[in-house]
């Protein structure tokens, strides 16, 4: 390609709201450009890396025998009405009216429309299991669109949906498929870790991984054993005490001299863990912090150590609820008889949820429910009732790993992937069965596998930049050499210049030849900006045949005769582009 021909609108400065690196530089190298908040174009380049994206997921899904269709993206209303969840997602969903004012869906994922067609098209085991995919638009209407193609309206998703006999075909289909994402990521040079992810509080599901590319800009939290593969979402990790001697373990707490009541102590506007812990002189552990929440609507009490942070996915699960969030003031007031801050588990008349490592505790200070008290000497089963108890915590960084006693360690991370094991959640409400070996009607077991396209752009940006633009991997690079004349108006070196463009194209090289009239500082910054692999400089030592030859990974520049330069493109394009299977 020509760059003089190319819509190629380079910035020297990204505007003001892009604050991800990926945002900025995908601006600035002329990828996106916003049509409205979290909806962009992409130009030839940005289309171009998505593209080859795309093929890297397709060329690994093709080998695992899925199939590639492509479905709307109206889908109507009904649909989801019948599986349930119209009422569940709100302003997220987009819908819209046609000219018979028939309410539809533009959709954020495919599960009712493949399942309906899954019903009315199979019925005999001998079909199944079957996996089907597509890569289509999804529409989410995101509350905060930001950070560019990491959280956007409209985006490019991969969607896969199997449907299986039974859950140990599934289980057998979700690994095929968790392998072909390791595959899929490691090709597109990404550096990523597959955690243990929260399945949701609706039952009828099982395991599911996410696939998180290590990224500061990253909105999730992956906590990882330094000693073995555990791996997780913070949503879902959890830890387990140091191992310590038997003396304080739980048999000594029954041993030791018994808790006194509780006495209530006249706290003045001491509120905080802080101020309490200086207050009563002791650490954040024993204090016992009681949060009201409200779960689809009805409040519960959640009671937790002061040195822990509630965990609302764990809390939703256990609740099995649709929706929690923080009960606000005035709530609280009137659920406790008083402000935040003081509030505690004994003698509230709402479901208390006590965490785990809260209902240990021996005796502890607590909210008195009134207006500056607190209580001390609380012992939890005596004084509050343990009737339920739960993992309902965060983990903390440098915790012992739940299996092997190693480290606990944060990471933060971008979601670029999602395999789900449904079960019979779409399913059984849309009725997809079929008819066994021995003729009995059973409902049909099912995954889904998802990859953001979209976002893998981002994701490989922020593992893949440096201080003057992008440095795209080879594997997924819009184009693979950059060509440079210095000056158009030099014929040695524009002669030169076109050859070796055409010899390469010819070659099946993907080359961009930088043939505008433009100051040779111009052609470098915007070189470095696009990050194309491979930069080709033809300048004075043309006339000697001599051209000059660098990767933009390195700051090593070579002096090459042609012929050298070439047979150096061709080593690369060989080790880059061939599917190499992952040893
Ligand atoms: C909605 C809206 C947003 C959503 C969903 C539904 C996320 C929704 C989860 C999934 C599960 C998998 C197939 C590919 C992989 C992910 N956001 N999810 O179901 F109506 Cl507005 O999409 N689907």
């Amino acid at each position: 390609m020509h760059q003089s021909k190319l819509l190629l609108p380079t910035m020297r400065e990204a505007p003001s709201d892009a604050i991800a690196i990926s945002h900025q530089y995908m601006l600035r190298a002329g990828l996106i450009r916003p049509v409205a908040s979290g909806i962009y174009t992409y130009l030839a380049l940005g289309r171009r890396v998505l593209h080859k994206v795309a093929a890297i997921v397709r060329e690994e899904l093709d080998k695992t025998e899925a199939q590639e269709i492509l479905m709307p993206a109206m889908q109507p209303a009904e649909l989801w009405e019948q599986s349930g969840r119209y009422s569940v997602y709100g302003p997220e969903l987009m819908r819209l009216r046609d000219r018979h004012h028939r309410e539809f869906a533009l959709g954020p994922t495919h599960e009712e429309v493949i399942t309906s067609l899954i019903r009315d098209e199979v019925s005999s085991y001998r079909k199944l299991p079957l996996l089907v995919y597509q890569i289509q638009t999804k529409f989410r209407d995101e509350r905060r669109p930001r950070y560019g193609l990491i959280r956007a309206r409209e985006f490019m998703m991969k969607d896969a949906y199997s449907f299986n006999t039974d859950w140990e075909s599934l289980d057998r289909t979700y690994w095929q498929m968790y392998e072909a994402y390791e595959r899929i990521f490691t090709r597109c040079g990404l550096t990523f870790r597959a955690v243990e992810a929260d399945a949701g509080a609706i039952g009828g599901e099982g395991d599911t991984h996410e696939f998180m590319a290590l990224a500061d800009i990253g909105e999730d939290t992956v906590v990882t054993c330094t000693e073995c593969h555990y791996s997780a979402n913070l949503e879902k990790a959890s830890s387990r005490p140091p191992k310590v001697a038997a003396s304080t373990d739980a048999s000594s707490r029954e041993m030791a001299a018994p808790v006194p009541k509780p006495e209530k102590i006249h706290t003045p506007e001491i509120r905080t863990i802080r101020q309490l812990t200086d207050f009563f002189g002791i650490k954040p552990d024993q204090l016992l912090k009681t949060l009201i929440y409200s779960a689809d609507g009805q409040p519960v009490a959640v009671v937790i150590r002061g040195d822990h942070e509630v965990n609302e996915a764990k809390l939703k699960n256990a609740l099995q609820a649709n929706h929690v969030e923080l009960a606000d003031e005035e709530t609280t007031r009137s659920i406790t008889g008083a402000p935040v801050g003081f509030a505690g588990p004994v003698g509230l008349n709402v479901p208390l949820w006590v965490d785990q490592e809260a209902a240990s505790v021996r005796s502890g200070i607590a909210g008195a429910n009134e207006q500056d008290y607190h209580l001390h000497n609380v012992h939890p089963g005596r004084d509050f009732s343990l009737d339920r108890v739960g993992d309902l915590r965060n983990v903390k960084e440098g915790e012992c790993c739940p299996y092997c006693y190693g480290e606990l360690k944060f990471y933060r991370g971008i979601e670029v992937g999602h395999v789900f094991k449904l079960g019979t959640k779409y399913s059984e409400p849309l009725e997809a069965s079929y008819l066994d070996k021995a003729g009995q009607q059973q409902t049909m077991v099912m995954g889904c596998y998802g990859i953001g396209l979209s976002r893998v752009l981002s994701a490989v940006i922020e593992q893949n930049h440096d201080g003057d633009g992008i440095v795209w991997p080879f594997s997924i690079a819009p184009y693979q050499v950059h060509l440079i004349p210095v000056s158009v108006q030099d014929p040695v070196q524009c002669k030169l210049a076109e050859e070796l463009y055409q010899r390469l194209s010819a070659a099946g090289v993907e080359v961009l030849i930088d043939d505008r009239e433009e100051r040779p500082g111009v052609k470098f910054k915007d070189s470095d900006l696009i990050g194309i692999p491979v930069r080709i400089v033809i300048g004075k030592q043309a006339s000697e045949g001599l051209i000059e030859f660098k990767e933009r990974k390195s700051t090593v520049q070579q002096v090459l005769t042609i012929e050298e330069a070439l047979s150096r493109i061709q080593e690369l394009v060989k080790a880059n582009t061939s599917d190499r299977e992952i040893i």
